[in-house]
């Protein structure tokens, strides 16, 4: 038998890599995480825009592991900076001592399962193969950027950036003509800040999103000591809740009250909610009718924000329901539109025709411009999983696997891969959820089937093809229940021309979702099997 390196190898030093660690040294594994930035965090390295902060609330936002890291920890906003988050990380990353383990500025360009030794070699940026027993993509569902297809587009002789890959240092606006190519989250928290700062902005939007108000405020002295007090309580509500948001649907159909009492109930939700006003009634992603209640109130909200009328109806989303294309949750993203220095260019007007060494050219109109900044978004929930040639049995890769959309058991595991594992995969509720608890939920559970696999002695944890069937079946009858389809997203798949057109998410929520993976557990781990008799060579 080859001698192994690690018991697991994790790809990934995000939130997902670094509690997948914590949990595999809690396994006794020896475990080592490779990260191809220079520093921990993940997409909280990388996306260090200007603006960049997280939309959901930061005590929600954190890891439930520790209940000392819980009381040590001071969160300063709602909703915490990227600086903040990041922070954060390292902190966590000091107090358990996780940076011995893990290698930074390093990439993982394959990984094959030996069908001879059952165990994973993997390929390395720095030319080495790591031998373990365990791999596990802990690389996020947000983390392969992407840069649109649009002709000329590397000619720009300009400054050049896209938000996932922001450079390190300040970048200075001042006294600049700016474009920005992106109106989702990244754009719509972006787009404010640079306003501020550029001599001119123009924004080149192509499908106008739904946005919501933070409402973002310092967390007092007195709030903390409340959320510190009550951290128990707000984890057990999180993980009841469809979101993992903690918030309860409304149970009432928007359709159920009348139009003067709805009213004052978004009208309240638009002052304190957040993202929570995808949850103002439990139907807004069942039924269109009761979509465009809301879909309504947020477009008259965006009319009486824009002066210029011209302006407000572009902003406006239309032909698609609210909630379907994630929501964006914002700080004075529509009032940007009234300074005299941003202008706003609809691209489904004007045709974005090419970029040039100092323009980006629409069939209408040229805009010259110092600095381009691609708001572009991702290669979403597959691009990462799929970047690295990963082959399981037989040599068989993933990517044929996959050719036609993604198939996993739970979102955790894909049968002919045995020993491999991807955190918050397609299948699971994270894009859909608060992703920190679904990654935690996630790794915790998956920690069980380790388990249980040591406890038989296997040398093989595998997913059998019936069970991911099965619930690569469920994800799609429970979407077909939703609006999710009716409009063009990453949730499924359009955001990349050519991806297959599947929706990838679990949009049961994670209440359910948690309930029928304790279900599968408390069954003996069904749809699981544990192959083999000699138990993987601890290190
Ligand atoms: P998103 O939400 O995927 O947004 C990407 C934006 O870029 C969106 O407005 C896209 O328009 C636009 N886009 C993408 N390709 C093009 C081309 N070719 N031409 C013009 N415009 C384009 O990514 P973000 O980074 O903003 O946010 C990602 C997540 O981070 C977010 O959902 C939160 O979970 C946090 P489109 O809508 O596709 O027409």
């Amino acid at each position: 038998m080859a001698i192994l390196d690690y018991d697991m190898v994790i790809v990934g030093a995000g939130f997902a890599g670094l509690r997948m660690l914590i949990e595999a040294r809690e396994l006794g594994y020896k475990a080592r995480v490779i990260e191809g930035g220079d520093g921990i965090g993940g997409t909280w390295y990388w996306n260090r825009y200007p603006g960049a902060r997280c939309d959901v609330f930061s005590a929600d936002y954190s890891y439930s592991f520790s209940t000392e890291l819980e009381q040590e920890w001071r969160w300063s906003e709602r909703y915490p900076t990227q600086p903040e988050i990041l922070r954060y990380v390292e902190f966590v990353a000091d107090k358990f001592s996780l940076r011995q383990d893990i290698t930074l500025g390093t990439t993982v360009h394959g990984a094959h399962f030996d069908d001879d030794r059952n165990n994973w070699v993997v390929e390395t940026s720095d030319g080495r193969s790591l031998r373990c027993t365990y791999f596990v993509m802990a690389t996020g569902c947000l983390s392969t950027a992407k840069l649109p297809d649009i002709a000329g587009r590397d000619s720009f002789a300009g400054e050049v950036y896209h938000t996932a890959y922001w450079p390190q240092e300040t970048v200075d606006f001042a006294g600049k003509r700016v474009g920005v190519i992106g109106t989702g989250s990244s754009g719509t928290q972006l787009i404010p800040v640079v306003a501020q700062q550029a001599k001119h902005l123009t924004v080149f939007q192509r499908t106008p999103n739904f946005s919501v108000p933070a409402r973002n405020a310092v967390i007092t002295a007195e709030e903390d000591a409340e959320i510190k007090a009550t951290y128990a309580d707000r984890r057990a509500k999180a993980r009841n809740s469809p979101s993992g948001l903690g918030i309860v649907p409304n149970k009432q159909s928007a359709l159920e009250a009348n139009p003067t009492e709805r009213n004052r109930h978004y009208e309240h939700q638009w002052e304190t909610a957040g993202f929570g006003f995808v949850l103002a009634y439990y139907d807004l992603l069942l039924n269109k009718e009761s979509n465009d209640t809301a879909a309504d109130f947020i477009r008259a909200k965006i009319n009486a924000t824009v002066q210029d009328p011209a302006t407000a109806v572009k902003l406006a989303p239309t032909g698609y329901p609210f909630g379907a294309k994630r929501p964006c949750v914002d700080s004075g993203y529509f009032e940007t539109f009234n300074r005299d220095n941003v202008t706003l260019v609809d691209i489904r007007d004007e045709h974005l025709e090419t970029i040039t060494p100092s323009a980006v050219a629409t069939n209408a109109a040229t805009y010259e411009l110092d600095v381009l900044i691609f708001a572009t978004g991702f290669d979403a929930m597959t691009g990462s999983l799929l970047k690295p040639n990963i082959r399981g049995r037989n040599g068989r890769s993933l990517r044929d696997k996959w050719a036609a959309g993604p198939i996993t058991y739970l979102g955790l595991a894909t049968e002919g891969f045995p020993n491999f594992f991807f955190i918050t995969g397609p299948g699971s509720p994270s894009l859909l959820s608060n992703v920190l608890l679904s990654i935690e939920q996630h790794i915790t559970w998956l920690a069980g089937v380790l388990r249980a696999g040591e406890a038989e002695n296997a040398s093989t944890v595998e997913v059998t093809a019936e069970a991911e069937a099965d619930w690569t079946d469920h994800v799609n009858v429970t979407a077909a229940k939703t609006l999710y389809s009716q409009a063009a997203s990453y949730y499924m798949g359009d955001e990349i021309v050519g991806k297959p057109r599947v929706f990838m998410p679990y949009s049961g929520g994670v209440r359910a979702f948690g309930r029928k993976c304790d279900e599968i557990a408390d069954g003996g781990y069904v749809g699981f099997t544990f192959e083999d008799a000699h138990v993987p060579t601890k290190q």
